[in-house]
């Protein structure tokens, strides 16, 4: 049934109601259209006009008739929306003792901040069999969150939190995480201060959800992010690995060039470390390391010359975090 009506599969314990609800008043509506349609056409037929074959009225009405016509659609209305206030009830009330996970929606990526502090980009661990509760917010525009799979959307608002819950039934494998869209139209590619195109815009702000067993995702709380695993592995560095992963990762990569050369909405990265930055307002400073931190966390603090009309967000990254960008810029200049 489910895969005939090529719905996404079902990967949370909300799925199943939502889609039975779908498909009966799918089937609801084609049981009516076929009797409504097949009955119209039998007295187009039945009673066409004929030579010689005067219209008769026909009496008073018929009460039985009429008490059947008013009443068997009440129950069945009475139903749908007792079962749909049932379902809509569910899925907003959140249990108590949920996992909790800040989302913050921007243009044009989702950030997930886990309880340990520990940030991802475009990506979640979830523990599975578990209730998941996502606090949201938009440090942009509206953003709506919508994970398919799940049956499951919301709006994420900049200025307040809306919330939603929900608990997912199977581990995911890395090649099919499960997958989030954004489902508000929130701006398409906007020219940066040289007119360049970044490479992202709303249709691509998508995030993958890795569900994983409980356990691991109590460790992940417990010893928080480190490198991932293919910087901890084969690379000579492990930081500039770090740093080059948080690039691409996070986000930075729609803003920042890094060979000296493109020319992308934010400044190139490449001969920044170490060099004079010109601010607006005309001052100037050395892009040292607290510089650095600074421009990440607080972006707006010190401005730099000609990109005063596009605002970078504020990363929240973890100080070991900032040193993996920093000597990931570094060894860019090498
Ligand atoms: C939406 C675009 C955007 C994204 C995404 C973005 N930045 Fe920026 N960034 C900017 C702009 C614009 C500036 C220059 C204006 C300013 O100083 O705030 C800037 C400036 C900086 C600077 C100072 C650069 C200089 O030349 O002085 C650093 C460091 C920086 N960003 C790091 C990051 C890191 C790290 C990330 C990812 C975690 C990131 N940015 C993501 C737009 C972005
Ligand atoms: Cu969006």
């Amino acid at each position: 049934m489910n895969q005939s009506a090529q719905l996404p599969p079902q990967l949370s314990t909300f799925a199943p109601d939502v889609d039975w609800m779908y498909l009966f008043l799918f089937w609801v509506s084609v049981a009516s259209f076929v009797a409504i349609v097949g009955v119209m056409v039998y007295f187009v037929f039945r009673y066409r006009r004929r030579p010689g074959v005067d219209a008769v009225p026909t009496g008073h009405g018929n009460t039985a008739l009429e008490i059947a016509w008013t009443f068997l659609p009440l129950i069945l209305l009475v139903f749908l929306f007792h079962e749909g206030f049932r379902v809509y009830v569910q899925e907003s009330v959140a249990p108590q003792n949920t996992v909790d996970i800040h989302v913050r929606g921007m243009q044009w990526n989702w950030e997930f901040t886990h309880s340990n502090g520990v940030q991802e980009f475009n990506q979640a661990k979830i523990p599975v069999h578990t209730p998941v509760r996502m606090i949201m917010s938009s440090s942009d525009v509206l953003h709506s969150f919508y994970v398919p799979d799940f049956r499951i959307k919301r709006d994420v608002v900049p200025g307040m939190y809306s919330t939603l819950w929900f608990e997912a039934t199977e581990l995911s494998t890395p090649e099919h995480p499960v997958r989030v869209f954004c489902a508000e139209y929130c701006g398409a590619a906007r020219g940066g201060t040289n007119g360049a195109e970044p490479n992202t815009n709303h249709s691509t702000m998508m995030a993958d959800l890795h569900i994983i067993p409980q356990a691991d995702y109590a460790t992940f709380l417990r010893e928080g992010g480190g490198p991932p695993a293919e910087c901890t592995g084969a690379a000579d560095d492990v930081s500039v690995c770090w740093g080059q992963h948080i690039y691409e990762q996070n986000g930075c990569r729609a803003c920042h060039g890094v060979d000296g050369a493109t020319q992308a909405p934010g400044p190139n990265w490449k001969g920044l470390f170490g060099h004079d930055v010109a601010l607006e307002g005309g001052a100037s400073v050395t892009a040292d390391e607290a510089y650095i931190r600074q421009s990440i966390l607080e972006p707006q603090a010190q401005i730099v010359h000609g990109f005063g009309n596009i605002n970078m967000p504020p990363y929240h990254l973890r100080d070991q975090e900032i040193d993996a960008v920093i000597a990931y810029m570094r060894s860019l200049d090498q």
